[in-house]
């Protein structure tokens, strides 16, 4: 009971009771109905989410074993790192775990032995989660803290990284940058990225352990210096351009640069007292659920927000299916005390709502009534609760989907007109078939548009040895004519196939086969 109290009294300045109801059951003049408030998660202790990764992985010391020894002690190297032995392995975990009374436990790098080479390592801690810092980072460092160091932040789980802060024993040196203190930032520049002196330089390492990124100190900026104006500062998180931003991380990572040094300049004849040891990382910070949910619970390995007012997603950023009568938007600190939650809601057809495909209505004066213009999704109506002509609805889609509606898709050929029934089926010219009139009915083919057969293998065989080409004519051999090559070309009673006898025809036959040449031409056509 006696621990509970003092976290709480710890973390007292940030929470306050302010923002940690979602709703509340109360009485109006209209009877007893849920109002709705701006809310957010408590602040905790986020070192107990994290996944650590460093590298380069070989940086981890006591593989092979090492000795080292410290600065206070420069020739006394008989401490031993042996990744083998746990009593003596210094592993990533040790800059997490809760630590005994007066006994640090530390993850520790190997030492500079291939001084003037760099001793570089990078701690990356990620949530998988965005959020948002209420009190400083701090670093423990046993054995004397880096004389250079960079502090990165991610926004996107570790795809893109931006500097955060940086720290050196000579900020100009090493960074070619003016050395400055948070205390000097004003209201405009609270969110700079700055150079900082003030926890590099050497003063014992066992005075002076920590390295801070100073969250408390940018907020006493506006809710002054023992926060207890803290309507001022959520009022500047609402309305300063980056300052929530700011605040926000889904991923830290340490960039250690140079390690300590004791005061003076490397020497080369000892390098076993130059190494980085982290015994604590210290971060302190609630989910973003952008103001729309009280609880962060941790789940499957990963946070998650316990969304309220209709939203939903890992950090509340959407509104849940059927509750898109308006665009999502994160709730405000303001106005102060209890801010505005912004619920998403359903549409209701009392108002006209036109399920998130329009963000305007009109009134028409002469039907007096109110209905959306410039339905998006391809969706019409009043309410936009149609699909336009040319598109049917998608049955497994809400009516505020975007893909409510979708293109009929009908064959331009093969169809009376780009219009489909409820399932998406086309209207189909004669002869034509499938759902979007690209297929031909049995006894058609297929050019440009259905046709019926001229010849089959069925009915319509070709006779005489003839073969059907493609359905649509006959291939007849020598001497035979005819659709399906059903005529001899020596039929008749003239006998005028043979060649000898063509060049006495009669006046009749002659006629005769000039019609029937004729009708050939017209019947090819
Ligand atoms: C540390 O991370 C940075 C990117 O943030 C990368 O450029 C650098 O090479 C990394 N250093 C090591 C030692 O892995
Ligand atoms: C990150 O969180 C998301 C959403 O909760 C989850 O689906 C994903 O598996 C997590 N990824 C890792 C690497 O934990
Ligand atoms: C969310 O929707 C439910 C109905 O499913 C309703 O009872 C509740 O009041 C809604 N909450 C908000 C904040 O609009
Ligand atoms: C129908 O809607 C569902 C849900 O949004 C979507 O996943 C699917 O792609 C849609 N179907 C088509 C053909 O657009
Ligand atoms: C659409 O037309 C097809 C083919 O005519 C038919 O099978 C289907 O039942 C029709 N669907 C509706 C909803 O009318
Ligand atoms: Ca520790």
């Amino acid at each position: 009971m006696l621990h509970h109290a003092a976290f709480l009294l710890h973390c007292l300045p940030l929470v306050m009771g302010q923002y940690d109801l979602c709703k509340s059951w109360v009485t109006t003049d209209d009877g007893p109905m849920w109002e709705f408030y701006a809310c957010q998660p408590k602040a905790v202790q986020m070192k107990d989410y994290v996944t650590v990764k460093v590298d380069p992985s070989e940086i981890t010391c006591g593989n092979p074993p090492e000795r080292f020894c410290t600065h206070e002690n420069p020739y006394m190297c008989s401490d031993e790192c042996d990744a083998s032995n746990p009593d003596l392995a210094h592993p990533p975990k040790l800059m997490f775990d809760k630590e005994e009374e007066g006994l640090a436990t530390y993850w520790q790098s190997v030492t500079w032995s291939r001084y003037p080479e760099p001793l570089l390592a990078n701690i990356t801690l990620s949530w998988n989660k965005s959020i948002e810092l209420t009190d400083d980072i701090v670093v423990t460092f046993e054995y004397g803290r880096p004389t250079v160091m960079m502090l990165e932040k991610s926004l996107d789980n570790g795809r893109t990284w931006h500097p955060y802060q940086y720290y050196a024993d000579d900020c100009m040196e090493a960074f070619g940058m003016q050395a400055r203190r948070v205390r000097e930032l004003s209201a405009t520049s609270a969110n700079r990225i700055i150079c900082t002196e003030e926890y590099s330089r050497w003063a014992g390492s066992k005075k002076e352990k920590n390295v801070r990124f100073e969250v408390r100190d940018r907020f006493a900026i506006f809710a002054g210096p023992d926060l207890r104006n803290m309507d001022n500062l959520y009022t500047r998180l609402e309305s300063a351009k980056g300052l929530k931003e700011f605040f926000t991380v889904t991923d830290l990572r340490m960039r250690l640069l140079r390690p300590a040094l004791g005061g003076t300049y490397v020497q080369r004849e000892n390098l076993y007292k130059y190494f980085y040891a982290v015994s604590n990382i210290e971060v302190i910070g609630r989910c973003k659920c952008n103001l729309h949910a009280n609880l962060c619970t941790f789940k499957e390995g990963s946070l998650q927000c316990e969304c309220e007012h209709n939203t939903t997603g890992q950090d509340c950023g959407r509104c849940k299916k059927n509750f898109r009568s308006k665009s999502w938007r994160a709730g405000s600190y303001l106005p102060l005390p209890n801010g505005s939650p912004n619920v998403c809601a359903a549409p209701n057809f009392g108002n006209c709502e036109c399920y998130g495909h329009s963000t305007r209505c009109s009134f028409i004066d002469f039907l007096n009534l109110v209905t959306c213009i410039s339905c998006k999704h391809n969706t019409r109506g009043q309410h936009c609760q149609h699909c336009r002509l040319g598109y049917y609805r998608n049955s497994s889609a809400e009516l505020d989907d975007e893909n409510v509606c979708i293109d009929c898709n009908c064959n331009r050929i093969g169809s009376v007109a780009n219009r489909c029934n409820d399932t998406g089926y086309c209207d189909c010219k004669e002869g034509v078939t499938g759902p979007k009139c690209d297929d031909c009915l049995p006894s058609y083919y297929w050019r440009q548009g259905c046709f019926p057969n001229v010849c089959d293998d069925e009915l319509l065989l070709c006779q005489n040895g003839g073969t059907c080409y493609e359905n649509q004519r006959c291939l007849c051999p020598p001497g035979f004519k005819g659709v399906l090559c059903e005529q001899s070309k020596c039929d008749g009673e003239h006998k005028d196939c043979d060649g000898a006898s063509s060049t006495s025809l009669s006046p009749a036959a002659f006629l005769l086969s000039s019609l029937a040449l004729q009708l050939r031409h017209w019947r090819d056509l």
